[in-house]
C-alpha cells in the first residue's frame, strides 16, 4: 500500500501564504509572529495532519497544558507513590502529564528534557536530579524534589539530616550493640545528609558505626545484595538503611543468612513508602511525607506557570519515626 504523503512545513506555507521562516519561528516560539498570522498557521495545522506541529506553543502566551514529570525509577515504591500523587494533582487541575524516568543517568536526563521541550510542556517537576548542567538556562518553570543543585526555581526536600539523627537515637535507645549504616550512592545529596545525621549523633556519644556502601539505588538490572557480600553481620546489630526498598531487601537477605529480625538484628528504613507496612516484619522507618511533598511540588509549579511571584526557595519538610516490627 502506498504511504499517504505527510504534510510538510512547505505545504503549510503554500496554504497560508506565510513564509517558511515565519512558520518555523512560530512553531519553535523563537521570535515574534503577529497573532493574526499565528492564527492562520494554527488553522492550517489543524486542517492538515502536520504531526510535528501539533504540540507547538503557537503564539506567545499559548499553553500546551502538559506538565513533565521526571523520576529516577518506577521500581522504587517511594517514587511510584510520589508519581501517583503528582499525577492526580496534575489531572485534577486539567493538565496532561508526560512521565519519564532517568535511572539516575545523565544521558537519560538530557533525553527526557529534550523530549519534554519538544512537547512544549508548561513546566517540569523532577525528582532527584543530579546534574546541574542539564538544567541551566532552561526557560521552562521547574520544580524539583531533592535536587542536588539549585538550578530549579523551587526545591522541595525533607530534613534528611534529622532523619539520620532520629534513626541513630532510636537504635541506641533499644540497646543496639553495633551500629551499621547502609549508605546511599555518593552522588545523592539527600542520603549523604542521612548519613551525616547518623554519623554525627554516633560521634557525639563516642560510638562507632560500620558503613556499607552502595553504588546505586535499587534497580532491576543489579542485585542490591551484592553490596552486602563480604560483610559479617552479628547478633545485636542495628542497621539503618538509606531507603525502604533496600531495607526490605536487606531483611530478606538477613533471614536467608539465618538471622531473626528483629530478635537478632534490628533494621530501620527511610521513606515510609506503602510497602513498608505490607511485609513481615513490618518495617520501622523514617517517614518522608510523600503526599505533602507531591502537593508542594505541584502547587509551586502551578504558581510558576501562572507567573505568580515565586521566590527561588528550598522548602524543607519534617520527618518522623514510624515504629513497627523490624526493630526490637
Ligand atoms: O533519593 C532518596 C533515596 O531514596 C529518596 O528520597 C529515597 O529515599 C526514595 O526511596
Amino acid at each position: 500500500m502506498k504511504n499517504k504523503k505527510q504534510t510538510s512545513m512547505r505545504d503549510i506555507s503554500k496554504i497560508t501564504g506565510v513564509s517558511i521562516s515565519t512558520i518555523s519561528r512560530y512553531i519553535n516560539s523563537s521570535g515574534y509572529v503577529k497573532s493574526s498570522t499565528g492564527e492562520k498557521i494554527e488553522a492550517a495545522i489543524n486542517k492538515t495532519n502536520y504531526v510535528p506541529n501539533r504540540n507547538v506553543k503557537s503564539v506567545f502566551g499559548y499553553k500546551s497544558h502538559n506538565i513533565g514529570l521526571i523520576v529516577p525509577a518506577f521500581t522504587n515504591p517511594f517514587f511510584s507513590e510520589f508519581s501517583t500523587y503528582i499525577g492526580n494533582y496534575i489531572q485534577e487541575a486539567g493538565y496532561g502529564c508526560i512521565l519519564c524516568f532517568t535511572s539516575d543517568d545523565i544521558n537519560a536526563e538530557v533525553r527526557n528534557l529534550d523530549l519534554l521541550k519538544g512537547y512544549r510542556v508548561d513546566g517540569v517537576i523532577s525528582a532527584r536530579s543530579l546534574y546541574p548542567e542539564v538544567w541551566s538556562n532552561l526557560e521552562i518553570p521547574t520544580v524539583s524534589f531533592e535536587s542536588n543543585h539549585d538550578e530549579q526555581e523551587v526545591n522541595v526536600c525533607v530534613d534528611n539530616y534529622n532523619g539520620g539523627e532520629i534513626a541513630f537515637n532510636y537504635l541506641n535507645k533499644i540497646g543496639t550493640k553495633r551500629f551499621v549504616h547502609v549508605r546511599g550512592p555518593e552522588n545523592f545529596k539527600a542520603t549523604n545528609e542521612r548519613f551525616n545525621g547518623f554519623y554525627d549523633s554516633a560521634k557525639a556519644i563516642n560510638k562507632n558505626i560500620k558503613i556499607i556502601k552502595s553504588e546505586k539505588d535499587y534497580s532491576l538490572e543489579a542485585d542490591f545484595r551484592d553490596n552486602l557480600k563480604g560483610f559479617k553481620f552479628n547478633k545485636g546489630d542495628g542497621i539503618f538503611v538509606f531507603n525502604d526498598i533496600n531495607a526490605i531487601n536487606i531483611i530478606s537477605y538477613l533471614i536467608d543468612l539465618g538471622f531473626k529480625v528483629p530478635e537478632d538484628i534490628s533494621v530501620i528504613g527511610f521513606d515510609n513508602s506503602y510497602i513498608s507496612d505490607m511485609l513481615i516484619p513490618r518495617l520501622t522507618t523514617i517517614e518522608q511525607p510523600v503526599k505533602e511533598i507531591a502537593a508542594k511540588c505541584f502547587s509551586s509549579l502551578l504558581e510558576l506557570i501562572e507567573n505568580k511571584n515565586v521566590v527561588k526557595s528550598e522548602l524543607v519538610l519534617p520527618v518522623r519515626l514510624v515504629i513497627r516490627d523490624s526493630t526490637r
